[in-house]
C-alpha cells in the first residue's frame, strides 16, 4: 500500500496579489469555507503574508493572503509592501485581483508591473461580480487585460460564490504534481495568538474611519485555558499613536471599546470553539509605524 504522505497530486502555492480592498482576503475566506483572513471596507487591512490550506483529495493549493499593494507613505507601509512582493515571489500560480466595482486605473498599473517581475503565470481575478453589470465586466476585463497578459481569467464573487469553483480548478490545472506541502487538515500557517490580536484589529477598522484604523497595532498579552470550566482568558491591548485616537476606540463612556471587544469575542469564540472572556486596554505608542522595531514586535510586514 502506497503511503498517503507521499501520494502525489496537483500541489503548490498560490498568490493572491492585488491593490489595497481588491477583496484578496475575502476570497481566500470563501474559498477555504472559514474564517482564516480579517476583512473590512478600509484598504490596506492585511498586514502580513499568511497561508490558507484548501485539501482535495485530488489537490493541495496553498493559497497566500498578501497585503494589498500600494505606494507607500511611512515604514510601516514600505515594510507591509516588501513582505507582500516576497511572498508572491516563490509561488507556481499568481492570481492578480481586480476590483469589479472600482475604476481600473494607476494603482492596478503599479501593481500589475510588480508581478509581470515575478515571471509566473498569471490568473486575472476579477472580484466582486455580484455588484456590477455584464457590461461593467467586459469594460473592467478589456483595462485590465492592457495590464497583464494572463494565463486565463475568472470573473467571480467571494460573496455569491460565483465561479469560485471554476477558479480552484484553473489553478489546480496550472500546478505542478507532488507531495501535499500542508497537513490535510491545517487550514492556516498562522499562530493562533497572531488570529486572536487580528480579530481585534479588525472590528477596530469595521467601526472607526479616518486616521485612526491605520494608526492601530494590536498586541495579544495573554491567552489562557480553563480547563475545568471549558473557557478561555484573553487580554490584548491596542495600541494607537495619539491620545485623540485613544479617545475615539474607547468612545463615550466606553462605548466603543465595550463594542469591539463583544464582536471580537463573539469570533474568538467561534475559532476556538469554547467561551472566552476578552479583557481589552488601549494605549499610546506614538508614532510606531515610523519606528521598524515596533513594526515588527507587531508581527506586521514579514514580522518576527
Ligand atoms: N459585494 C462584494 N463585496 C466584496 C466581495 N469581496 C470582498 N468584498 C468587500 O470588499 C472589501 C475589501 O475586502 P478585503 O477582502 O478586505 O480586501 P483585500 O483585498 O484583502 O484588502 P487589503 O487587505 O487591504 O489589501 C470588504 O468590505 C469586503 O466585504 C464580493 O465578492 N462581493
Ligand atoms: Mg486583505
Amino acid at each position: 500500500m502506497s503511503d498517503p504522505g507521499y501520494e502525489t497530486v496537483a500541489s503548490g502555492f498560490v498568490a493572491l496579489v492585488g491593490r489595497p480592498n481588491a477583496g484578496k482576503s475575502t476570497l481566500v475566506n470563501a474559498l477555504v469555507g472559514t474564517k482564516v483572513a480579517i476583512t473590512s471596507d478600509t484598504p490596506q487591512t492585511t498586514r502580513h503574508r499568511l497561508r490558507a490550506v484548501l485539501d482535495r483529495d485530488d489537490a493541495q493549493v496553498v493559497l497566500v493572503d498578501t497585503p494589498g499593494l500600494h505606494k507607500p507613505h511611512d515604514a510601516l507601509g514600505e515594510e507591509v509592501n516588501r513582505s507582500s512582493v516576497l511572498a508572491s515571489s516563490d509561488v507556481d500560480v499568481i492570481a492578480l485581483c481586480i476590483d469589479a466595482s472600482a475604476p481600473v486605473g494607476s494603482g492596478d498599473r503599479w501593481v500589475a508591473e510588480r508581478v509581470a517581475r515575478g515571471r509566473r503565470p498569471v490568473v486575472l481575478v476579477l472580484t466582486k461580480s455580484d455588484v456590477v453589470d455584464e457590461a461593467t465586466i467586459a469594460r473592467q476585463l478589456e483595462r485590465a487585460r492592457e495590464l497583464v497578459t494572463p494565463v486565463a481569467e475568472v470573473v467571480l464573487s467571494a460573496k455569491t460564490g460565483e465561479n469560485l469553483e471554476t477558479f480552484v480548478s484553473t489553478v489546480v490545472a496550472l500546478l505542478p504534481q507532488g507531495p501535499r506541502f500542508f497537513p490535510r487538515d491545517m487550514t492556516t500557517d498562522q499562530p493562533l495568538e497572531v488570529m486572536l490580536a487580528e480579530l481585534v484589529r479588525e472590528k477596530v477598522l469595521r467601526k472607526t474611519h479616518d486616521e485612526v484604523p491605520h494608526a492601530v497595532g494590536v498586541l495579544l498579552d495573554e491567552l489562557e485555558y480553563d480547563e475545568s470550566r471549558d473557557f478561555h482568558r484573553i487580554s490584548a491591548t491596542i495600541y494607537v499613536e495619539r491620545e485623540s485616537q485613544k479617545g475615539i476606540i474607547i468612545g463615550k463612556g466606553g462605548e466603543m471599546i465595550r463594542a469591539i471587544g463583544t464582536e471580537a469575542r463573539a469570533d474568538m469564540e467561534r475559532l476556538l470553539g469554547t467561551k472566552a472572556h476578552l479583557d481589552l486596554r488601549v494605549k499610546v505608542r506614538k508614532d510606531w509605524r515610523r519606528d521598524g522595531a515596533q513594526i515588527k514586535r507587531f508581527g506586521y510586514g514579514e514580522g518576527l
